[in-house]
């Protein structure tokens, strides 16, 4: 079940200022695919003049140049839209993805998934910087939240897809945020996503990660996909949990403030006042993420049924 005849590979690798780590990543992987697609996105060094060099020694390899940048999300889509392969594999032109994954990424796919992800938690986590390691887990479990799904490393950069699925997993983000978004968008829609454990290695060049200014969009991300996604009913409970969490707050607050100020409290029931409406908050919210839970596997256990009755329909 590794390869099917003819299937074709494509690895589409998006470069932007990685002229040590491209080199590298690109003869690794060669063995692995049918071609590879470099993207190179108006680099300042030398990463166009060396993929042009990579490009003249093997012939799998398909150069996209931009003179200006015009971003990662834009520079996978045209390598998409390049690609002859049936499969799709994306990776970082960085040098942290050992390319020896590919034929297990290809294997999963034949086997029923719809998106394999390299996970770079189990094996790998060492070599995360540690700031994106703790916004890895913030973010994989609100992925796995909102997703209703298990996924241990969803903003990977290392996944695999067939090319016909591309447009139904494609998703608006502006930056490093896509990756994030599009597994959210997989979980949603009922793909299979499948998580293949990586060794994960350090990374070769300079990051162009932003923890600050992209884990700000990704939160800011998860959060209208988690409004978008919420059913109806459970925003009824939801949503008035959060006025109840607000106005306990304030209570508290005050109580607090006066302790310090004046050292004694100038109004006894507050405290009790502040613990009441954060109980009921906390109740309010359970309820809600229970009710989503359950409204959302109802909606795929329809899904199901209806895309079995239209499968013994057309036989
Ligand atoms: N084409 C293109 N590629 C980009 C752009 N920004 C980043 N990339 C590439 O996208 C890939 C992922 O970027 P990285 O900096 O490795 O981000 P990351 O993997 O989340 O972070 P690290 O853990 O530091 O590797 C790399 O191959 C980058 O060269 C861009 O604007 N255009
Ligand atoms: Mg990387």
């Amino acid at each position: 079940m590794n390869k099917k005849a003819g299937q074709k590979t494509s690895l589409i690798i998006p470069a932007y200022n990685e002229e040590a780590g491209l080199p590298k990543t690109v003869e690794e992987a060669l063995p692995f695919v049918s071609e590879i697609i470099i993207i190179d996105d108006g680099s300042k060094d030398n990463t166009y003049k060396n993929a042009l060099g990579l490009k003249s020694k093997y012939k799998k390899i398909k150069i996209i140049h931009h003179e200006k940048n015009l971003g990662k999300v834009a520079a996978l889509r045209e390598g998409v839209k390049r690609a002859s392969g049936d499969l799709i594999v994306f990776t970082d032109a960085d040098f942290t993805h050992p390319a020896e994954y590919i034929p297990l990424f290809i294997k999963e796919l034949n086997k029923g998934a719809d998106l394999a992800l390299g996970n770079r938690i189990t094996l790998g986590i060492k070599n995360i910087p540690i700031f994106n390691r703790f916004g890895n887990v913030l973010f994989s479990f609100l992925i796995s939240y909102i997703g209703c799904g298990k996924i241990e490393d969803g903003q990977t950069g290392y996944r695999a897809f067939r090319k016909k699925d591309f447009t139904s997993l494609d998703v608006w983000a502006q930056s490093l945020e896509y990756e994030t978004k599009m597994t959210v968008n997989a979980l949603k829609k009922g793909y299979k996503v499948v998580e293949i454990p990586i060794v994960y290695r350090p990374r070769i060049g300079k990051s162009k990660l932003h923890p600050i200014r992209d884990g700000y969009r990704m939160i800011k991300s998860i959060i209208s996909i988690a409004y978008r996604q919420t059913s109806l009913i459970a925003k009824f409970v939801i949503l008035p949990s959060f006025v109840f969490t607000i106005l306990g707050l304030t209570f508290g607050f005050i109580s607090l403030y006066e302790k310090i100020k004046y050292t004694k409290l100038l109004h006894e029931y507050y405290p009790l006042i502040s613990v009441f409406l954060l109980l009921i908050a906390i109740q309010l919210f359970s309820i809600g993420f229970i009710l989503d839970h359950f409204s959302h596997k109802l909606d795929r256990i329809l899904e199901k049924t209806k895309d079995n009755d239209k499968k013994t329909f057309q036989n």
